[in-house]
């Protein structure tokens, strides 16, 4: 668990504050790993981030896998688990993330060491049938969440209060339902999303959309705009468009998309305002983002 520097030992004199901090900055800088940062937040995992931690194919966590079958739960299609291995930093955020029509958990898995990584125990998911529209994934989500956090092998590893929905186009849509269904949901991802309904004014839980600009299947106009404006404008909310992608960009590996959702997630589920600075002022447009959207700064 961590511990706070300035609260551990006590010595006298005149230099005896100065030689406490830097006995700290030595054990800091001796310890390193993980866990060695002390926080002010109690829900602040991991080292301060850079641009090229967030950017990284992995993080500080080493990261370990359970799979999980369709046969031994109910309301949703089984999945995989990634979770931080070592247990020295307590318990962390979980997220839950569902796939698209027809899609199964291969399509979004790339996602699951990718954040599982920086310190989230992320469950990638299949749904009942691969047929399933928005409404019924996002019950599913929330169906794996609850597991997840109430019957599954890593149980004790989460805070079950600090939880989050991701998916990718039907699933992207579902996040959104799981949302309006489960206010005290403390962040959503829809990528690319795909949703008939375009009227969010229920939704609480802080939500990052990530459009395509050239998503034909799913075009932004009509769904990932829409979407967005359909949030409550009071809302902690943001857009970004992706600059030269397709609805299937978030089906791979892809540094944009994990760098402001990994920045959304520990924001928003952690609470760690180290990650503000990714987020506001928004990204300007570039090579990769198209457009971006949101309210700076946040407001929860
Ligand atoms: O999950 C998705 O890829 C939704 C896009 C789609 O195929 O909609 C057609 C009904
Ligand atoms: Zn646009």
């Amino acid at each position: 668990m961590q511990q706070h520097p300035h609260t551990r030992g006590r010595t006298s004199g005149r230099f005896a504050g100065l030689t406490a901090a830097l006995a700290a900055v030595v054990a800091l800088t001796t310890l390193g790993g993980p866990g060695a940062h002390a926080a002010d937040n109690p829900y602040e995992r991991g080292p301060a981030p850079t641009e090229s931690s967030i950017e990284a194919l992995r993080g500080p966590y080493a990261v370990s896998d359970v799979s999980v079958s369709s046969l031994s739960v109910s309301g949703f299609g089984g999945g995989t688990i990634y979770y931080p291995t070592s247990t020295a930093d307590g318990t962390f955020g979980a997220i839950a993330v569902s796939p698209g029509f027809t899609a199964y958990q291969s399509s979004i898995s790339w996602l699951g060491p990718r954040l599982a990584s920086q310190g989230f125990v992320v469950f990638t998911i299949d749904t009942n049938t691969t047929l399933d529209q928005p409404a019924s994934r996002g019950d599913q989500l929330l169906a794996a969440l609850d597991y997840l956090t109430q019957r599954s092998s890593v149980r004790g590893r989460i805070d079950s209060s600090r939880l989050g929905v991701m998916g990718h186009s039907m699933g992207g849509g579902g996040s959104l339902e799981a949302a309006k269904d489960r206010p005290s949901l403390q962040a959503a991802i829809p990528l690319t999303p795909w949703n008939l309904d375009k009227t969010w004014p229920e939704v609480r839980t802080p939500t990052l959309i990530f459009g395509a600009d050239g998503d034909t299947v799913a075009p932004v106009s009509t769904h990932a705009e829409p979407l967005y404006t359909g949030l409550p404008s009071s809302l902690d909310r943001a857009y970004l468009e992706l600059n030269g992608a397709t609805h299937f960009t978030p089906n791979s590996s892809n540094t944009t998309i994990a760098k402001y959702s990994i920045s959304w997630l520990k924001r928003f589920i952690d609470n760690d305002t180290r990650y503000e600075r990714f987020l506001c002022p928004l990204p300007q447009r570039s090579l990769t983002i198209e457009e971006s959207r949101g309210n700076c700064p946040h407001t929860s």
